[in-house]
């Protein structure tokens, strides 16, 4: 049994995050009993339009004071765009998260789980099992640039991409180290390098630099509109796919769409050298489209709960709920409406929390 209490900062921020939110905890809850894990969670309720309309702001002054010592953060999702432009919501947040906290790994499995449907024809589990690593902290998702002239027919907008060489080679050896640690030791990185003329051949020229610290690996590159067919046609052929922060967003929605719903892909906003916290928060975002109906799909939170387990050490916890998981989309009428089943939000956490061991 481990001795140290882990406190973990939980955020449920804006629409399904509140819904799906309540369903990671009961079963982090759950697996924690079970396998003897101390955990004590703080609840916040900024980095939601809530506290933006009472305050002014995304966050208070002192965020960082308030959950920067905590174990790891625990996130819903953020963004309620019919009363705040998502970049506010966005850059006044998660974004600060993952750069403030050096979060440079974004991490994203995608796995077709047993009983659960694809979309595309033919596939089965051990079919689609591969990561996305995607760069977290600067590239396409960069505050260089600036408007002029708003307004008038001399409007001039622009927003430089920004790759330094410490992000581009740490994301890479991040990706490389996962990929030599896995049995078919294969990276693919998503490129764009024929269009894009500066930034893009050098992110290549860095992953060729890169592979060859990494002998047994076998690597390859696609430009990212082909790759997106390819993720479609033959996802089977991916294992570790590494991108900017731009392409791995994107990736990562489309993968695992591909396994029947983005609604139960995990992440994990990680630093990896633990100085700060990481943040676990499902893929997908506030969905307002669905939220206060109680039909959100919760395994994306649950699985972020066991990302966020296995982070910490806590490995049996984390992959008995992966395990609960697992069996839980197995049985369809467990399954929430987005994977064909009539569950709702809280009979699917239910199940999975009631599959625990
Ligand atoms: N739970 C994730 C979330 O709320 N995502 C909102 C979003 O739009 N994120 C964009 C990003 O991850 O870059």
């Amino acid at each position: 049994m481990s001795k140290k209490q882990y406190r973990i900062a939980v955020i449920p921020g804006d629409g399904i995050g509140k819904e799906v939110m309540p369903e990671g905890l009961r079963v982090l809850e759950v697996a924690a009993k079970k396998h003897g894990v101390s955990v004590h969670f703080d609840h916040f309720d900024f980095s939601s339009w809530d506290y933006y309309e009472k305050h002014g702001q995304m966050m208070p002054d002192d965020w960082k004071d308030k959950i920067g010592k905590h174990d790891a953060i625990y996130f819903g999702a953020v963004g309620w765009p019919a009363k705040i432009p998502d970049h506010v919501s966005l850059w006044g947040s998660l974004i600060k998260f993952r750069r403030e906290f050096d979060q440079y790994v974004n991490l994203r499995p995608v796995r077709l789980m047993p009983g659960v449907p694809s979309p595309l024809a033919n596939r089965k589990p051990g079919d689609i099992d591969f990561w996305v690593v995607r760069e977290n902290t600067e590239g396409e998702y960069s505050s260089v640039g600036g408007r002029m002239f708003p307004d008038t027919d001399r409007e001039f907008v622009t927003q430089q991409t920004v790759m330094t060489r410490v992000g581009v080679d740490r994301i890479l050896k991040f990706a490389f180290d996962l990929a030599q640690s896995r049995p078919k030791k294969h990276l693919t990185s998503a490129t764009k390098s024929n269009g894009i003329s500066i930034t893009m051949p050098y992110w290549d020229e860095r992953v060729e630099a890169m592979a060859k610290k990494f002998p047994g690996v076998k690597w390859d590159k696609y430009h990212i509109d082909i790759l997106t067919a390819n993720f479609v046609l033959h996802p089977d052929w991916f294992d570790v796919v590494v991108g900017s922060n731009l392409f791995g967003d994107i990736l990562s929605d489309l993968g695992p769409a591909c396994t029947g719903t983005i609604g139960i892909a995990p992440s994990g906003n990680i630093n990896p050298e633990r100085n700060f916290p990481s943040v676990f928060e499902p893929v997908h975002g506030s969905a307002p489209d669905i939220a206060g109906q109680g039909i959100a799909n919760p395994i994306g939170m649950i699985w972020s709960g066991a990302m966020m387990f296995e982070h910490l050490g806590e490995k049996a916890a984390g992959k008995s709920i992966v395990d609960a998981i697992e069996r839980t989309l197995a049985e369809r009428t467990l399954r929430t409406k987005d994977l064909g089943g009539n569950a709702d939000t809280t009979a699917c956490g239910k199940a999975v929390a009631e599959m625990v061991d």
